[in-house]
């Protein structure tokens, strides 16, 4: 074989070799470039998804956006409407009452009914009529209010701190003068002396009786229903209670009532000389109410609370001003008491205890 042989044999060689690496490697770059091909196709994919979901979440925020925006309208119509209620509260006050429980008792027809009638007037429908046995009732009459030196916190909004009006009301039970009522005025007595030393912090305070006599009867003689009446089991039981503290007794009044009728009897006696005369016909009744009260406790009124003789009424603030004044006193002030309450009733009735 000669050289040109050997040569041309060798560059045939040589040129395959070329051709054939240069066919690998151009296949191989046509496989990445397909490769990359895809890999490109994929990202703008992503990208689309990317762009889509970011142009998604665009719409929702900017819904979250107007949703707050009417949100906070509301909120600021609802901060007006706050900001005038909070006005209105700081000008305005909450009422805290404050009630005397005051029992009515006496027998039948000496004036019980006329007595919560007058307090109520000029409004009362109240009618004058006899009392029903088993029928009791109670009204209230308001009796006097006034501001508490601090303000609290208003009930509807704590953050507010208001005025407190304080009422002092007299809340007023009457009952039938029957015997077989005075079961009953035991229960109420007991019960309103609880519900005081619930709602007060003064625990000592106690309910009122007013105990009513027909003047009359001083003239002409106690009758059998006033005498059934004082030795029924009323004064006895009320004794027992007030001992063991069931019943706490602010204050005694003795209501003389009807003494235009007893003044008819006595023409020309003064005033002291018709007290006189009841709380010595009457004295057989009074010394029943020994032991249970103190003579600091008992007082006594001459009245007239007939109502179909209005020039005549008599006596109705002084029974006022003495159920109220225990009450002023210790819920009000002392002070308060003189311009209130300035009529005061006599208590001679202490000395016969
Ligand atoms: N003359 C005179 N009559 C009076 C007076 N007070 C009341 N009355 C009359 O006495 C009667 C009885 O009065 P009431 O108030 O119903 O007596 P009460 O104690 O409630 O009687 P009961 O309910 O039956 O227990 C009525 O006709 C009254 O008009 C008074 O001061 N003088
Ligand atoms: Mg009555």
């Amino acid at each position: 074989m000669t050289i040109d042989q050997i040569i041309a044999i060798l560059g045939i060689v040589i040129g395959s070799i070329v051709g054939l690496v240069s066919l690998i490697f151009r296949e191989k770059d046509r496989a990445s470039l397909q490769h990359c091909n895809i890999l490109l196709e994929q990202s703008q994919k992503e990208v689309k998804d990317c762009k889509k979901e970011l142009e998604n979440q665009k719409r929702i925020y900017e819904n979250q956006i107007m949703q707050l925006k009417s949100k906070n309208a509301e909120l600021a119509e609802i901060e007006k409407k706050y900001q005038y209620a909070r006005e209105q509260l700081n000008r305005s006050h909450v009422v805290q009452k404050f009630v005397q429980p005051v029992l009515l008792i006496g027998p039948r027809d000496v004036g019980k009914t006329s007595l919560m009638r007058q307090w109520h007037a000029p409004w009362e429908t109240i009618k004058i009529e006899r009392t029903l046995d088993g029928e009791y009732r109670d009204t209230e009459v308001p009796f006097y209010k006034f501001f508490l030196a601090e303000k609290r916190p208003h009930f509807a909004m704590e953050e507010v701190y208001t005025k407190v009006e304080s009422q002092l009301i007299l809340k007023v039970w009457d009952f039938p003068g029957e015997t077989d009522a005075q079961e009953k005025i035991i229960e109420v007595a007991k019960e309103e002396t609880e519900a005081l030393q619930k709602i007060s912090r003064r625990k000592d305070l106690g309910v009122v009786f007013i105990c009513m006599f027909d003047a009359e009867e001083a003239y002409k003689g106690i009758s059998g229903r006033t005498s059934q009446y004082y030795t029924g089991t009323l004064f006895s039981e009320l004794r027992r209670l007030i001992g063991y503290t069931e019943i706490c007794l602010e204050r005694l009044i003795l209501v003389f009532n009807k003494i235009d009728k007893l003044r008819e009897h006595l023409p020309g006696k003064s005033e002291e000389e018709l007290l006189d005369s009841c709380l010595k016909g009457f004295e057989g009744c009074i010394k029943m109410f020994k032991g249970i009260c103190n003579p600091d406790q008992i007082c006594e009124v001459l009245t007239v609370l007939d109502d179909k003789q209005r020039l005549k009424i008599q006596g109705t603030s002084v029974v006022k001003a003495e159920t109220a004044r225990g009450f002023v006193r210790k819920m009000a002030s002392e002070e308060e008491i003189a311009r209130l309450l300035p009529d005061q009733s006599s208590s001679k009735a202490a000395r016969m205890l």
